[in-house]
């Protein structure tokens, strides 16, 4: 754990921001274009407010890489911010001759109160600015380097929106519970289980990413345009659901050894560290809490594995496979080779432009609370950030699984694993 360790810095309306990684290996291909389209996909989808007119994120690689190869050394980038024009007086790094009148009034939902309160703040602005989902931008910069690294395995990770609001579609490895009780595929055919597997593969990948909510459902999608039409007509906010699909990921990423080092645990601590993330589930999730243990699990069979992962199915051919994967991947806290699964409730964004009752913190008394711009629904953009953290979580259980220096060594070390384990 810690191989891949990044940090980042600024302030929503500041000079711009900062990603500091560290750990990666020498010789990763690694240009800004490539950090730049990832950059470019988080600043997508319906329901964003005009700040993201005003912005058109690009990275500059300060350093830690050289030739389009990075060195091993910290890989520092800067994503300038353009909207920091209009701003150079309000968040001033030295001090001015009059100050911006504070915000006092704190929006129920965002970290406004419990921030101002900690940090011992008259003003709310400092803690409104790096609370801000702007700076997910660095973390997006930060992960783009993580997915170059994962390609190398032949790992890929998607995202698509399956609900906004009340708008929703199935869950993949999900169950249909119903007050008769359960009905899972392993009550029908044993290969209906090995089609639904398929379909989850099978989602159009290139429609999400034209698609201008990352849904794969044209008719759902339009309902959910519909609902942010909405919500916006009305002062408010939407949130929803997005869903994250990793394959090609190894088995053995992870372990069952050390609480910390399990990592269904540390997927779920870096998704809910997205900004409005509130709950996080990890293939079948909350569904299993409500059938029974003969219903739950990924019964295992023999015969190699449907070609359903791409290269890893390819990389590592088992005699066996899961029927299923309620796990989403993960068994005991360690990788099992399915696909990992993970999917993330969005709240709807805390800035209201019909806001709700505060309090003004300079008189006590109540107060409507503070409105600036804002988006409506971020619930794409949160699911490229989620890819963004996932590859992160994979890149790091990766590098701590194969090691080594140098990207060859990594690979070497990888092919090794492979070739070494047990093949019964
Ligand atoms: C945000 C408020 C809006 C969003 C911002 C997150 O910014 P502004 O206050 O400038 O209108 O657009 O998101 C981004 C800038 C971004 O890059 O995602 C908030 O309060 O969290």
């Amino acid at each position: 754990m810690g191989q891949f360790r990044f940090i980042t810095a600024g302030e929503s309306h500041g000079k711009g921001l900062v990603a500091i990684i560290e750990g990666m290996v020498a010789d990763l291909p690694l240009e800004a274009g490539y950090i730049n389209k990832e950059l470019k996909r988080r600043q997508q989808g319906y329901g964003r407010g005009p700040r993201m007119e005003i912005e058109q994120d690009k990275v500059e690689i300060i350093s830690g890489v050289r030739y389009g190869l990075t060195i091993g050394s910290p890989v520092a980038l800067f994503i300038p911010n353009r909207d920091w024009q209009n701003w150079q007086e309000q968040l001033s790094v030295t001090p001015v001759d009059k100050e911006a009148e504070p915000v006092t009034r704190p929006r129920p939902g965002h970290a406004d109160l419990a921030g101002v309160t900690k940090y011992s703040l008259k003003d709310i602005r400092p803690i409104m600015e790096r609370a801000s989902a702007r700076e997910t931008a660095a973390r997006v910069a930060a992960g783009a380097i993580a997915k170059r690294f994962l390609e190398e395995f032949g790992i890929v990770i998607h995202s698509h929106t399956i609900a906004i609001g009340t708008c929703h579609c199935e869950p993949f490895a999900s169950f249909r519970v119903t007050k008769e009780g359960c009905h899972s595929e392993r009550s029908e055919e044993s290969h209906g289980a090995q089609d639904r597997l398929r379909e989850a593969i099978s989602i159009n990948w290139q429609q999400v990413e034209t698609s201008l909510l990352r849904c794969a459902e044209a008719e759902l999608e339009k309902e959910m345009i519909a609902a942010i039409d909405r919500a916006k007509a009305e002062g408010d906010t939407l949130g929803g659901v997005f869903e994250l699909i990793a394959t090609g990921v190894p088995i053995g990423l992870g372990s069952h050894v050390s609480w910390e080092r399990r990592l269904d645990g540390r997927i779920a601590q870096a998704i809910m560290s997205i900004n409005a993330v509130k709950g996080v589930e990890i293939g079948s999730g909350f569904a299993l809490a409500k059938i029974k243990g003969s219903q739950a699990h990924d019964v295992i069979e023999p015969g190699p594995s449907l070609s359903l992962r791409g290269v890893s199915a390819t990389k590592q051919s088992f005699p066996w496979h899961h029927a299923t994967n309620y796990a989403g991947g993960i068994e005991g806290g360690i990788s099992n080779g399915e696909d990992i699964i993970v999917r993330a409730a969005v709240k709807p964004i805390a800035t209201l432009a019909k806001p709700l009752p505060s309090i003004d913190l300079r008189s006590g008394e109540i107060a409507k609370a503070h409105y600036e711009r804002s988006d409506i629904c971020v619930v794409p953009a949160a699911g490229v950030i989620g890819e963004a953290m996932l590859a992160i979580i994979l890149a790091d259980a990766c590098l701590e699984k194969f090691g080594g220096d140098n990207l060859k060594e990594t690979l070497a070390n990888y092919h090794n694993y492979l070739a070494s384990l047990p093949h019964f």
